[in-house]
């Protein structure tokens, strides 16, 4: 694992909301990391295991459906994806390029694009968690090349300074956002093609979206979201487990050690 930052690099992750980190993966990491996602996965879809499987559940004819297999806390049904989410390298590098003190797992998830999957309609990450912070980002892991052709990631720079917090949900149109930020279609959008091995790193407040997948095979990630140490309850639920959410107040610390594990701190 490429855990190195120059100091270029967190400047440009600083300056645009986003970056790619080339063959972060070693050969040998990327076969592990491919071999206990699609172990996790299927485990998850085989036992229909309750929870977060935001995939094989509603209409099996909808737009999302076809979006893609999303599986979400991965690491608290599967002991290897548990050990490679909870590597204070991953926390070092995204809390490095985040210039914060600490880093807790906000959630991980799956997302692999099927063959001939629809498009990710552009979206922020942020709002739709427990916490509101300028500073929260994901690790998107390509375990396949992701490609034009396959729905890599695309991303609209600098949105990460502009954005309100408001948000739309991952609907059938692409374009939903640019009915709450109007001006961001001015901006001009980034591919980030990324080689299998290769992460993208983006603020959970930056606009990202993908295409469709145009191709026979699917388009496989393994990505995981991280708060800042500090972060407080926003009265969103979301991933929160509901007798625990239950219990929380608006403004309380999100440092519960088992749900929100802290895997790396600066001191
Ligand atoms: O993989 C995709 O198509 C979308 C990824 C995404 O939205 C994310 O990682 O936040
Ligand atoms: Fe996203």
């Amino acid at each position: 694992m490429k855990t190195a930052l120059t100091a270029e690099q967190i400047a440009e992750y600083q300056e645009n909301g986003f970056i790619v980190l080339e063959d972060f993966l070693s050969p040998e990491e990327l076969e592990i990391w491919r071999f206990i996602t699609e172990e996790a996965v299927a485990h998850r879809l085989a036992e229909k295991v309750e929870g977060w499987n935001l995939t094989n559940q509603g209409d099996p004819n909808s737009y999302y459906a076809h979006v893609f297999t999303q599986c979400v806390k991965l690491a608290d049904t599967h002991e290897g994806m548990h050990t490679l989410m909870n590597d204070p390298r991953l926390g070092e590098v995204v809390g490095t390029l985040a210039g914060v003190d600490g880093i807790r797992i906000w959630h991980d998830q799956a997302l692999i694009k099927p063959p001939f999957g629809n498009a990710t309609a552009w979206h922020l990450d942020n709002p739709y968690w427990s916490f509101s912070s300028r500073d929260s980002l994901s690790i998107w892991v390509a375990l396949d090349d992701a490609t034009l052709a396959n729905g890599a990631l695309w991303y609209l720079p600098g949105t990460h300074k502009l954005a309100r917090f408001e948000n739309v949900g991952i609907g059938h149109n692409q374009a939903d956002l640019f009915r709450v930020y109007p001006e961001w279609r001015e901006i001009e959008p980034v591919a980030c093609p990324a080689r299998a091995g290769s992460a993208v790193v983006h603020n959970g407040l930056t606009a990202h979206g993908a295409g469709a997948n145009m191709t026979n095979r699917p388009r496989r990630a393994m990505t995981c979201a991280y708060m800042p140490d500090g972060s407080t309850f926003n009265g969103e639920r979301n991933v929160l487990p509901e007798a625990y959410a239950a219990g929380l107040k608006v403004g309380d610390v999100l440092n519960d050690p088992v749900i929100n594990p802290l895997i790396w701190s600066r001191s």
